[in-house]
C-alpha cells in the first residue's frame, strides 16, 4: 500500500540533504524559483534549465512515445523524469530527486512535487551549489544501481553520420582501409545492415555476411561494433507478423505505439514475454557469434513505454529486468552502449549511455526548434545542450554526447561549432565520428588524429564554462531555449504539427531522406576512385 503524501514544508538547509520513503512528497518553496532543471526521460528527450513556467507542447504528438515520457508529454506543469531542481540564487539550488524507477517531479507553483506510479520509493532532497546536490544524488544512485563500468572507453568510428542507411559493403571496406593509422579501437556498422527492424540479418547489401563483415574490420587491426533496436520492430517486419504476441499491448487490447520511424509504425515488445526473451538472448548470442565486441543498442525505451505486460509489473521494473537479460546473454566482456534509453533505469547494466539527442551537419533545425518547439531532433545544437546537462551522470556511467565532425565536406557547421563538439567529446571522454576518410583533408585528419590521442584535465567553470588544460570553452550559444511561437508564426506552428502526425508525410519525408543518402554515398564512391 502507498504511504500518503508526505509533505515538506519547508526545504533543508544549505549545505544539507535527506532521504524520504513515500510514495508521493511535496516540498514548499520558500520562494518563487528563477529557473527549473528539466531532465528529459530518455537519451534524446530533453534536459536542460528553463524558465519555471509551462512550455509549449513539443510536436508532432505521433513521435511523443519516441521522443518523450508520452505519459506526462502533454502536462501543463513543468514536468521532469526522476529528478528535478530550482534554483533561487547562484550557488542556491534545490533538488528533489528519486532513489528508485518509475518516479516523477513536478514543479506546481510554489510545490515540487514527487510522484511514484506504482509504489513507495526513496526521494532524496538537497539543497547547496549545483555540482554539490548533483554529485550527492548521483552517489545515492550509484549505491543503488551499481558502479560504474570500469572498462576503458573506446575510440569509435561509427558508420551513422556520414552515410546512414546507405551504407554496404564495398563502401566500407574502403573506409576502414582508409582509416589505417587513426587510433580508433571499434569501427562500428550503424543503422542499414540489416533486413528489416525486427528482422536482424544481413541485407542484400551485405551479400558476404556479417562474419566476414567482421574479419574485415578485424584485419586492419581495430575491433568490430553494430547497431541493433532488439526491443522494436516495424510493421512489416516478419517478427511482428509472425509473433504478434510478443508486442506489447494497451488495456484494451491494442498494439502500443512506439512511435514513428524509417517511413512505418513502430511496435515494441514486451520484455516480460518468456518467448521473446528466449529469442533475444539468442539474438545476442548470435550478434556475439558473428564476432561483434561492441554493441550500440539502440530505441530502448520502446522496453519501458506504458502497457499491459505478461507479468504485470512497474514498466521500468520491467525494462530493467529485460536489460539484464540482454546483458547476462552479449556477456559482460562486450562493450553496451545503451542508446534512446530511459537514463536511470539502464544505470549499472550499460557500459556506456548516449546522454543526447543526435548530431547533424546543420547546427539547428528552424522547423524543428521554433515551430515544432522539438529539441529531441537531430541537430548539433539540441545534442550539446542535452548533453550539457547531463553530465552529473558521469560518475555513474560513461557518457556519450554523440559524434564530433572533423571535416568541412557535407557538413554546413561552422569550424566553431564543429570545435564545440569536439570539447564535448572531450569533457565526456567519449571520443567517436563518423568523418569518412575520403572526405578529409591532410589538416583535417591531423586534427582528427590529435583529437583521438588527446587527454586534457578538464575544470567546469560554470554551467556553460568549461576550462581544457589552458582553455576555456563557452557552451552558451547551445544552451538557450528559442522563443516558444506567437503571433503570426503560431498558424504554419499548428500547421506543421499536424502535418507531422500524419504517416503519409512522414512516409514521405523518409523516403526523400533515404535517397539523399545515397546520393551522398555515390559523391563518397567518385572521391573514393579517384
Ligand atoms: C539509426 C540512428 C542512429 C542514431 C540513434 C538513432 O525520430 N527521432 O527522434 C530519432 C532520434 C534519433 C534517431 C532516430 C530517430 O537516431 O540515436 O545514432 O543509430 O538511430 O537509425
Amino acid at each position: 500500500m502507498p504511504t500518503p503524501p508526505f509533505q515538506l514544508d519547508s526545504p533543508p538547509e544549505t549545505g544539507s540533504s535527506q532521504i524520504v520513503s513515500a510514495s508521493s512528497l511535496t516540498v514548499s518553496l520558500p520562494r518563487p524559483p528563477r529557473l527549473f532543471y528539466r531532465h528529459g526521460w530518455q537519451s534524446w528527450s530533453l534536459a536542460a534549465w528553463t524558465e519555471p513556467t509551462p512550455l509549449p507542447v513539443q510536436r508532432p504528438a505521433i513521435l511523443h512515445p519516441l521522443q518523450t515520457d508520452s505519459r506526462y508529454a502533454n502536462d501543463v506543469s513543468p514536468h521532469s523524469s526522476w529528478v528535478g531542481a530550482v534554483e533561487f540564487d547562484d550557488d542556491d539550488i534545490l533538488l528533489l530527486g528519486s532513489l528508485g524507477l518509475n518516479a516523477h517531479v513536478w514543479l506546481k507553483e510554489n510545490l515540487l512535487v514527487g510522484r511514484h506510479e506504482a509504489n513507495d520509493c526513496e526521494w532524496f532532497i538537497a539543497r547547496g551549489n549545483e555540482s554539490s546536490v548533483f554529485a550527492k544524488y548521483a552517489e545515492e544512485l550509484g549505491k543503488r544501481f551499481g558502479a560504474k563500468s570500469d572498462k576503458s572507453v573506446p575510440r569509435v568510428w561509427c558508420s551513422w553520420y556520414s552515410l546512414y542507411t546507405a551504407i554496404n559493403e564495398e563502401i566500407l571496406h574502403q573506409i576502414f582501409d582508409g582509416l589505417n593509422d587513426l587510433s580508433f579501437d571499434f569501427l562500428q556498422v550503424d543503422d542499414g545492415w540489416q533486413m528489416s527492424i525486427g528482422d536482424w540479418e544481413a541485407n542484400s547489401k551485405f551479400p558476404s555476411g556479417m562474419n566476414a563483415l567482421v574479419q574485415k574490420i578485424r584485419s586492419t587491426g581495430r575491433k568490430a561494433g553494430l547497431w541493433l533496436a532488439p526491443l522494436i520492430a516495424v510493421e512489416s517486419s516478419h517478427l511482428f507478423r509472425g509473433h504478434p504476441d510478443w508486442f506489447l499491448r494497451d488495456e484494451s487490447g491494442s498494439f502500443v505505439s512506439a512511435g514513428f520511424n524509417w517511413g512505418e509504425q513502430l511496435y515494441a515488445l514486451d520484455v516480460t514475454h518468456p518467448a521473446m526473451l528466449e529469442w533475444l538472448a539468442a539474438l545476442m548470442k548470435q550478434v556475439r557469434a558473428w564476432g561483434f565486441d561492441y554493441l550500440k543498442l539502440d530505441f530502448l525505451y520502446a522496453g519501458a513505454l506504458p502497457g499491459k505486460r505478461f507479468t504485470d509489473m512497474p514498466r521500468e521494473d520491467a525494462y530493467r529486468q529485460g536489460l539484464k537479460i540482454l546483458r547476462e546473454a552479449m556477456g559482460h566482456d562486450a562493450y553496451f552502449l545503451a542508446c534512446g534509453a530511459p537514463i536511470i533505469p539502464s544505470l549499472g547494466l550499460c557500459d556506456a549511455l548516449r546522454i543526447g539527442p543526435d548530431v547533424s551537419g546543420k547546427w539547428e533545425d528552424p522547423r524543428d526548434a521554433t515551430l515544432l518547439y522539438n529539441f529531441t531532433t537531430p541537430g548539433t545544437r539540441n545534442a550539446i545542450r542535452t548533453s550539457i546537462n547531463r553530465l552529473w551522470l558521469q560518475p555513474l556511467v560513461a557518457v556519450d554526447p554523440d559524434v564530433a565532425y572533423f571535416v568541412e565536406q557535407e557538413n554546413a557547421l561552422s569550424l566553431e561549432q564543429k570545435q564545440l563538439l569536439q570539447d564535448l567529446a572531450l569533457i565526456c571522454n567519449f571520443k567517436a565520428t563518423s568523418d569518412l576518410p575520403q572526405w578529409m583533408t591532410s589538416a583535417e585528419r591531423e586534427s582528427l588524429r590529435r583529437f583521438l590521442n588527446a587527454a586534457p584535465q578538464v575544470k567546469q567553470l560554470s554551467r556553460a564554462k568549461f576550462q581544457l588544460d589552458n582553455r576555456v570553452v563557452d557552451f552558451s550559444s547551445a544552451l538557450a531555449l528559442p522563443n516558444p511561437p506567437r503571433g503570426p508564426t503560431k498558424f504554419p506552428a499548428a500547421f506543421l504539427g499536424w502535418l507531422g502526425n500524419r504517416s503519409f508525410a512522414l512516409n514521405m519525408f523518409h523516403r526523400l531522406n533515404e535517397s539523399a543518402f545515397r546520393k551522398k554515398r555515390q559523391r563518397a564512391e567518385i572521391e573514393s576512385s579517384k
